[in-house]
C-alpha cells in the first residue's frame, strides 16, 4: 500500500519539468488524489501505467501529504514483479465533494445524480473540524466560498452551489421544464429556497444537531423559527392546488425544497397537510434515495 512520486524529468521542449504520481492500485491512487486535491486534469489519459503528471509545485504538495519518493527505475521493477494492479476504474467520472455530517445541500445533488443514474465518486469533508476542511487552501481553490457541495465535472471543471449544480445536471432532462416560463418558475422556487427557506430551516437544523441550539441567542432562535415557518407556509399555500412546484411535474425545484423541508417537523416547524403529502410524493419517485445517516449519531 502506498502512493509514490519519482524524480522530476525535463520535457524534450526543455520548458516543463514533471514527475509521475503512482500507487499500488488505481483506486488507491484516485482516492489519494481526490483527498489531497490533485487536479483531475493532471491524469495522464491512456498511459500504460496509470499515473498523474505533476509539476514541481504539485510534487512538493503531494510529498507533504504522504506520497513517498521512489525512483522511477525501482517503480518499474516493482511493476514488473506484478505489484501494481491493472486499472480497475476509468477516470473522467464526476466527483461530488460533500460532507461527513449529512448536508441537505449536498443531498440535493446526490439525489439528482441518482435519478439520472450518473456514476460519480465522492469525497466527504469534515465541516465540523476546526478549521473546517472546506477552508483548506486546496479546497478554496475549488470554491473560494469554502462550502460544499462542489461538483467536479468529467473534464475537471468545478461547479459550486447546490442549485446551480442541479440546474446544470437537469439541462435537457425531464427534471427541468422545457418551456421558458417553466424554467423561470423553477428558478423562482430555487431562489426562494436559498433566500427565504434554507437560511432559516437549514441553519436551525444545523444548530439543533451539530451546533449548540441551547446556546443560541433566544431572539435569534425565535427569528429562525418565525422566518422558516413563513417559508413553509408559502410552500403549503402553493401546494394546496398542485402536486409539484412547477408544471405539476417532479423536478429540480422540488429536489431543492425537499432537502431541508423533510426535517422541518423534527426540528420544531409545523408542516401542513399538503406539504406532508408532497414530501411523500417526492419519496415515491423512482430512483429516490434518502439523505445519508449521520455517522456522528446526532441527527435522527
Ligand atoms: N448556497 C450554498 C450553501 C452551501 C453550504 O452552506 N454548505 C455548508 C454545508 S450544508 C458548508 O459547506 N459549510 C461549511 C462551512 O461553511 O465551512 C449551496 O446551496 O450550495
Amino acid at each position: 500500500m502506498g502512493v509514490f512520486v519519482d524524480e522530476l524529468k525535463v520535457w524534450k521542449s526543455g520548458k516543463r519539468r514533471t514527475c509521475h504520481l503512482t500507487a499500488d492500485t488505481v483506486s488507491e491512487l484516485r482516492e489519494f488524489a481526490a483527498r489531497v486535491g490533485v487536479p483531475p486534469q493532471c491524469w495522464h489519459e491512456g498511459a500504460r501505467t496509470p499515473h498523474y503528471d505533476l509539476t514541481t509545485r504539485l510534487r512538493d504538495f503531494v510529498l507533504e501529504r504522504g506520497a513517498v519518493f521512489v525512483p522511477a527505475r525501482d517503480q518499474a521493477r516493482a511493476r514488473m514483479a506484478g505489484r501494481q494492479a491493472a486499472p480497475t476504474t476509468a477516470l473522467g467520472r464526476m466527483h461530488l465533494y460533500d460532507s461527513v455530517a449529512p448536508s441537505g445541500n449536498a443531498y440535493k445533488v446526490r439525489l439528482l445524480l441518482t435519478h439520472l443514474d450518473i456514476p460519480h465518486d465522492r469525497t466527504s469533508l469534515d465541516i465540523l473540524a476546526t478549521p473546517p476542511e472546506t477552508r483548506a487552501p486546496e479546497f478554496l481553490e475549488k470554491n473560494p466560498a469554502g462550502r460544499i457541495p462542489v461538483l467536479e465535472l468529467e473534464d475537471g471543471t468545478v461547479l459550486p452551489e447546490s442549485n446551480a449544480i442541479l440546474f446544470y445536471l437537469a439541462e435537457g432532462t425531464p427534471y427541468v421544464a422545457d418551456t421558458r416560463l417553466g424554467r423561470a418558475e423553477t428558478l423562482r422556487w430555487m431562489f426562494f429556497e436559498q433566500y427565504s427557506h434554507e437560511p432559516y430551516v437549514a441553519v436551525l437544523k444545523f444548530h439543533t444537531y451539530w451546533g449548540e441550539r441551547d446556546n443560541l441567542d433566544p431572539t435569534r432562535r425565535r427569528d429562525l423559527l418565525a422566518r422558516g415557518q413563513q417559508a413553509i407556509e408559502a410552500m403549503e399555500s402553493h401546494l394546496s392546488t398542485r402536486t409539484f412546484f412547477v408544471e405539476d411535474r417532479y423536478g429540480i425545484a422540488d429536489i431543492a425544497l425537499f432537502a431541508y423541508t423533510q426535517s422541518a417537523e423534527a426540528i420544531g416547524f409545523e408542516v401542513g397537510r399538503h406539504t406532508q403529502q408532497w414530501l411523500e410524493r417526492v419519496r415515491a419517485q423512482p430512483g429516490y434515495v434518502p439523505i445519508k445517516t449521520d455517522p456522528l449519531g446526532h441527527a435522527p
